[in-house]
C-alpha cells in the first residue's frame, strides 16, 4: 500500500473536485483518496499491487480531467516539509 500525490489538471470548482474523487475512490485497488483543489492534486492510498497510476488516470481522464502518472512527491522526511512544500508549489507554477 502506497500513500502518493498526484497533480491533477482541468479542476475549476467544487464540483470536479467531487468528480474526480468519485472517478477515483471506486476504483479496486484504492483505498483512500483526497483531492485538493487549491493545489490541483490528489492524494491517494492504493495498493500499487492492484492498481498503477496509469490505471487511476485512465479514470480520471474518462470522468473529463487529466492526471500525472508520476507522484510530485514521494517518501517524507519531517524536516524537510517546508523546502518539500515550496517545490511543490514552485512545480505547479513551473507548468
Ligand atoms: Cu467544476
Amino acid at each position: 500500500m502506497v500513500k502518493q500525490s498526484f497533480a491533477v489538471k482541468n479542476m475549476m470548482c467544487a464540483m470536479c473536485v467531487a468528480h474526480v474523487r468519485k472517478a477515483i475512490e471506486g476504483l479496486e485497488g484504492v483505498k483512500d483518496v483526497n483531492v485538493n483543489l487549491a493545489s490541483n492534486s490528489a492524494l491517494i492510498e492504493y495498493d500499487e499491487s492492484k492498481i498503477s497510476p496509469a490505471k487511476i488516470k485512465e479514470a480520471v481522464v474518462a470522468a473529463g480531467y487529466d492526471m500525472d502518472t508520476t507522484p510530485l512527491s514521494g517518501a517524507s522526511d519531517d524536516q524537510d516539509e517546508k523546502k518539500k512544500s515550496k517545490g511543490f508549489l514552485g512545480k505547479l507554477l513551473g507548468r
